[in-house]
């Protein structure tokens, strides 16, 4: 009877492994052939080399860049640069990059910037939100941005019990954010145990000064967030289940699910056109080439957009792809008239007229 119960027990055991390995596989293969299609009129933004993760754009047309993030997993190719913040004009003919200036009294040697949101007041005052990993911790930090100085003055630095390995962040109000959890554990060796078991514990936080909360979970990974153009719906992206969920919005900001756009790649940072209200994705379609970086043989970047988020049949278009001849590890991608920026992760970002 004993050897019975442990034959079932590894029988049971190896098939959960088995099964596992077979979607691990899947989610991370990079058999994926790519031909290349881009917009004709695309080029390198210089000074941006090390990565661009998060790009979020003022209905003004001022673009804020994050740049430089150390992720553990994730190539970087300045690992002893401190990460900044840089700004484009897009309503500039040639726009170009540029860094911004950080007000002394924060630690700008620590700044690792990550997810990005920004927020306009009433009075017009800009605020930038920023996921932090200083020393691999999570914070959010609150700046005020100084258009004419070209600078930003550090308000406040968010800390939480449940702010912990936050990827993205969308600011609903002042100091009142939804943010999203990408993993549950936060060493290395776990992480990956996690990632393959698919435990599907991350989830989404409502953060206030007076309540902080859980709203939406069993996440695979919560990576990219954002909202809509009405403030109705929050859009999510669980890059390794390879979807966007579509979650409505309350009064009390909890959130319920709407429907999932499944889709067929990775998909990172989320962000909404203004003209149309359709989301644009910036996915990652070979990923394990993003873990076991190689030179020769590079990751690609891949952007979509969704048309129709709320209809029974969303539209998907690809807007960009690229096998990493030209761009490597697309983790976002942002349209103001016309302009399209996009992020990567680790490598360069780049330009295009639409
Ligand atoms: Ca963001
Ligand atoms: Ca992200």
């Amino acid at each position: 009877m004993g050897k019975l119960v442990v034959l079932t027990l590894l029988g049971a055991s190896l098939a959960l492994i088995g099964e596992r390995l077979l979607t691990f596989r899947e989610r991370f293969s990079s058999t994926r052939e790519i031909k290349s299609t881009e917009p004709q009129h695309c080029h390198l933004i210089e000074g941006l080399e090390n990565g661009s993760e998060d790009i979020d754009i003022l209905p003004s047309g001022l673009a804020f860049i994050s740049t430089g993030l150390k992720y553990p997993g994730m190539p970087n190719f300045a690992p002893d640069k401190p990460g900044r913040i840089f700004l484009m004009d897009l309503n500039e003919q040639n726009p170009k990059a540029q860094a911004l200036k950080i007000s002394d009294g924060f630690d700008k040697e620590s700044l690792n910037p990550h997810g990005i949101s920004t927020f306009v007041d009433k009075d017009n005052t800009v605020y930038l939100y920023v996921v932090n990993h200083p020393h691999m911790d999570s914070t959010v930090e609150i700046f005020k941005f100084e258009e004419q100085q070209r600078s930003l003055i550090h308000l406040k630095t968010i800390t939480h019990e449940l702010l912990k390995s936050v990827n993205d962040i969308v600011v609903v109000g002042p100091e009142q954010f939804y943010a999203t959890r990408d993993h549950y554990f936060t060493s290395y060796f776990l992480v990956l145990l996690e990632m393959f078991m698919d435990f599907q514990w991350t989830y989404v936080l409502f953060y206030s000064p007076r309540e902080v909360k859980v709203v939406a979970q069993g996440f695979s990974s919560a990576n990219g967030i954002t909202i809509s153009l009405d403030q109705k719906y929050v859009y999510v992206a669980d890059v390794m289940a390879k979807n966007i969920h579509v979650l409505k919005k309350h009064d009390n900001w909890n959130l319920t699910q709407e429907k999932v756009i499944q889709l067929e790649t990775l998909v990172d940072n989320l962000t909404v056109d203004p003209a149309t209200g359709d989301i644009l994705a910036g996915c990652h379609p070979n990923p394990s080439k993003i873990l076991v970086y190689n030179p020769e043989d590079p990751p690609g970047s891949e952007v979509l957009r969704i048309q129709d988020t709320l209809s029974d049949k969303p539209r998907v278009s690809t807007l960009y792809i690229n096998n990493g001849s030209v761009l490597q590890g697309s983790s976002v991608a942002s349209v103001y008239h016309g302009k399209m920026l996009i992020g990567t992760v680790f490598h360069k970002a780049l330009y295009c007229e639409l």
